[in-house]
């Protein structure tokens, strides 16, 4: 039979492993972590690049972890450095010296390839040089750089409009490389530059730009440590922040209550044990919570509007303990209407829809109530819910009450998820700039930059869906099996002309590519970058808005890498040639001179070159940090927002799922088959839900079911899960995601920010049938 015939899928493989459920963990870290981080390393054979690496991670003259945003502390590091097992197991994937060759390729189909899950196309190693996927070919055959930035450029410059393209870009990539990409799209002439922002934080720039003036967070690592309250909300730090962990400790020993709020008790909440302190110095059965308030998926402004409730009873029995009137009077505006609201709320009714018990949530709020330092920390667990940006605007609703925004200790922490995903925006990585940043642009290069906004990454994909846009560009990341809709993505993905991923390692989007399609191998974080003989460093800004240097040590498994910035420039001059006004050239050749013009287009970036070399970087301008808060609406005042709760109410068999990671994935690159924490064991495959829920439907532990969504009227399957009985509420589960993005409609879709919700999909599940698996 002729390959050409068969499609690569989209999806991992419905098979099962073998799962063995072994109950959830109650600590998280400790001395398991670190020997799991280190088995990493010596399972991809790389023990002595491996450690040296490891050695040289987030220190000083080293290189930034790529795991996670969280911010290095600046003065007491560990001898083995800021590591934590997920950092590790990052490193590991880069620092494996095995290699993805032309022959390999030759010897395996897309379609092949395809066939084998996620976990087994991660294992093959390092890209390892520029490979090309003929019109109507099986195989990827190799393609000299030169070659690849001339099709680049045949395909761009033959598009009927610049527009036709589009830009897309995961969060690693570094500042310098970000800023000239950007730069390259809106000099060709689109702002098309889909981003994982839309997938992960954008939500929290929607509510935070027109509540307090700034898109990010206003803490700094030291306000964990000098302050009352912490709320974590939607949140996995044990897994996705692990060194987060250390300061939430820190603050815990210091006096500070910590607030958990999720539908499962992640063990990185509940416990926890310091592996820099091999015995865990808050004690056997010491938990990191205080307070777990198990929410249902979406509960959450149910119960924070609960919370604000009681905080006004408070009020009204201790006039002027409890809010802060002084700072809602001078820095807020619509306190009085915000407030009116709470006539029509009760107690019992908001505590019924948010799944906590009353009694929990007034122990909560007797946790804060005379408190006036409050930091609240959220994650996915609120971003992609449908109503994400309105529940982030009541975050910061309760916070502007208690006057506990703008001051030590106080303040909005979203926990970033891509290491530079922040510094990505900073650098004008965004589908709609601002007529000011463009306007600098132009003085600066003086040409004219696009004006329309552009695509973000659920627009982007109904665009090629529907052939308006004809090129995809990744900037690494993983399209297919990071965004929603599996069966409907994979379709616009192979109507276009062209798909080129920058990578470093094998994925599903190069097996899932248009007509014709590109990979090229770069870099990583850790590897030593060597333009002209110079060592490069590179810079990225962390959660909190701290610009650093990083500079990689380990030698780039292969000649033929050449790295981002030498990607984006030779694709601007084969692309633009002589129509371009900007010197390509000089900005491959050096760093230090991409900085140079950063300087000159963003604010913040003074004497950008000199100060990204200090230790510990620099911090950005953030006016809402400084309790100034620039709006729209109140020129110097923060925004109370009226929201509406959501309605929950799920039909007879349905059920709400929230898609997650498990704590052997780096998103979409999958380290293992384990969710340690949460005591899985060789399988992923797998929906947790609550014992009762399963008594009721007449399932039992183990079954096998397959998965339904019914939205749009179309019918969505993901077969053969396993049920795991778990703490989690009733008609909530849980499960992994990419296996289940099929079946995350591409309109279900959070308000304002437009992110795919992940975490609220309407599913039914049903007993596995065979014909589900079709063949
Ligand atoms: N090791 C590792 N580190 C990572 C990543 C990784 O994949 N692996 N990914 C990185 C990236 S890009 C990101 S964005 C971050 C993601 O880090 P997280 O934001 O922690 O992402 P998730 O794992 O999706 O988990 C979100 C949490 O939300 C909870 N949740 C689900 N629904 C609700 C709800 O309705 N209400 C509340 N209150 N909670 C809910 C889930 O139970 C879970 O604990 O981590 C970054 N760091
Ligand atoms: N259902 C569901 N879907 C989700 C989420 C969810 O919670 N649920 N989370 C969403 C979130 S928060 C995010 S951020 C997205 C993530 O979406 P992406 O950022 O697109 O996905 P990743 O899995 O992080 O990308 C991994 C790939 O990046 C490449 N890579 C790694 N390092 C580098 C590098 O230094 N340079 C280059 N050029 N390439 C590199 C490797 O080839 C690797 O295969 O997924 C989203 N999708
Ligand atoms: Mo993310």
């Amino acid at each position: 039979m002729s390959e050409e015939k068969k499609v690569p899928s989209a999806e991992n493989p419905y098979k099962l492993l073998k799962l063995k459920s072994t109950g959830a963990e109650k600590w998280a870290a400790g001395i398991p972590a670190v020997m799991a981080a280190f088995s990493d390393l010596f399972e991809e054979g790389v023990p002595i690049r491996g450690m040296k690496a490891l050695f040289s991670m987030n220190q000083k003259g080293g290189f930034d972890c790529s795991s996670c945003a969280w911010p290095d502390p600046d003065d007491e590091r560990s001898p083995v450095g800021e590591y934590c097992e997920n950092g590790a197991k990052a490193l590991a994937e880069e620092a494996t010296t095995k290699k993805v060759t032309a022959d390999f390729f030759k010897k395996n189909s897309v379609y092949d390839l395809a066939m084998l899950t996620d976990f087994e196309i991660g294992r093959f190693g390092r890209l390892a040089e520029p490979m090309y996927m003929p019109k109507g070919g099986t195989h990827y055959q190799p393609i000299s750089w030169d070659d690849a930035f001339k099709k680049i450029a045949e395909h761009l410059t033959a598009l009927d409009s610049p527009d036709e393209a589009a830009f897309y870009t995961s969060g690693r990539t570094s500042n310098e490389t970000s800023f000239l990409y950007q730069l390259f799209a809106k000099e060709f002439g689109t702002n098309n530059m889909p981003d994982c922002s839309n997938m992960c934080h954008e939500t929290s720039g929607f509510a935070l730009m027109p509540t307090l003036g700034v898109g990010k967070g206003t803490v700094k690592l030291n306000d964990f440590y000098d302050t009352d309250v912490i709320v974590i909300i939607g949140h996995n730090p044990g897994t996705n922040a692990p060194r987060m962990m250390s300061a939430l400790e820190k603050g815990k020993l210091n006096g500070a209550k910590i607030i958990a709020i999720n539908p499962i008790p992640e063990a990185g909440l509940m416990g926890f044990h310091n592996p820099q302190h091999l015995n865990g110095v808050l004690g056997n059965g010491i938990s990191l919570a205080d307070l777990f308030l198990p929410v249902k998926i979406n509960g959450d402004m149910a119960l924070l509007k609960a919370m604000e409730l009681l905080l006004l009873d408070f009020e009204k029995k201790s006039p002027g303990q409890v809010f802060d009137h002084d700072f809602i009077e001078k820095k807020t505006g619509g306190y009085d209407e915000f407030i009116k609201q709470f006539e029509n709320y009760r107690l019992e009714d908001l505590a019924e829809e948010s799944g906590v018990p009353a009694a929990s949530i007034y122990q909560a709020v007797q946790m804060m109530a005379f408190k006036k330092r409050i930091i609240f920390c959220w994650g996915m667990g609120l971003t992609q819910q449908p109503n994400g940006v309105d529940m982030l605007k009541e975050i910061v609703n309760l916070l502007l009450l208690k006057g506990s925004i703008g001051k030590p200790g106080a303040g909005v922490c979203p926990v970033r998820g891509h290491s530079n995903v922040q510094g990505n925006r900073t650098m004008l990585i965004n589908e709609k700039p601002t007529q000011q940043q463009l306007d600098r642009l132009k003085e600066v290069f003086g040409f004219e930059p696009p004006r329309k906004h552009g695509y973000d990454v659920v627009r982007a994909i109904k665009a090629m869906h529907a052939e308006k846009v004809k090129v995809l560009f990744s900037m690494g990341g993983n399209f297919i099996s990071a965004t929603p809709d599996t069966t409907y993505t994979a379709e616009a993905l192979r109507k276009l002309r062209l798909s080129i991923c920058v990578s470093t390692k094998l994925n599903r989007s190069h097996l899932v590519h248009g007509q014709e399609a590109l990979i090229l191998p770069t870099y990583s974080r850790s590897d030593l970058d060597i333009v002209n003989g110079q060592p490069q460093l590179i810079s990225t800004e962390n959660s909190m808005g701290i610009v650093q240097s990083s500079q990689g040590i380990l030698k780039p498994i292969s000649d033929k890498l050449i790295n981002e910035t030498q990607i984006v420039c030779r694709m601007a001059m084969a692309t633009l040639g002589t129509r371009s006004v900007i010197n390509w050239q000089q900005y491959a050749n050096s760093y230090d001179a991409v900085r140079d013009i950063i300087e000159k287009c963003i604010p913040g970036f003074e004497d950008y070159n000199r100060r990204v070399r200090e230790k510990g970087g620099f911090y950005l301008p953030n006016a809402a940090r400084d309790g100034n808060f620039i709006t729209e609406k109140y020129a110097d005042r923060a925004v109370f927002t009226l929201t509406t709760i959501p309605d929950n109410t799920l039909k007879e068999d349905e059920y709400l799922m929230a898609t997650t990671r498990t704590h052997d994935q780096f998103n979409t690159t999958i380290y293992g088959l384990e969710d340690r924490y949460r005591g899985i064991k060789n399988e992923r495959r797998v929906i947790f839900m609550n014992q009762k829920d399963i008594d009721n439907s007449g399932f039992a532990a183990g079954d096998k079911v397959d998965l339904f969504n019914y939205d749009d009227d179309i019918e969505r399957i993901a077969p053969l899960f396993i049920i795991v009985p778990y703490s989690i509420p009733q008609r909530n589960t849980l499960t992994y995601f990419p296996e289940t993005n099929v079946l995350v409609s591409i309109n279900n879709v959070v308000g304002e920010s437009n992110m795919p919700a992940s975490k609220y999909v309407k599913i039914k599940i049903r007993p596995h049938d065979p014909l589900n698996i079709g063949n």
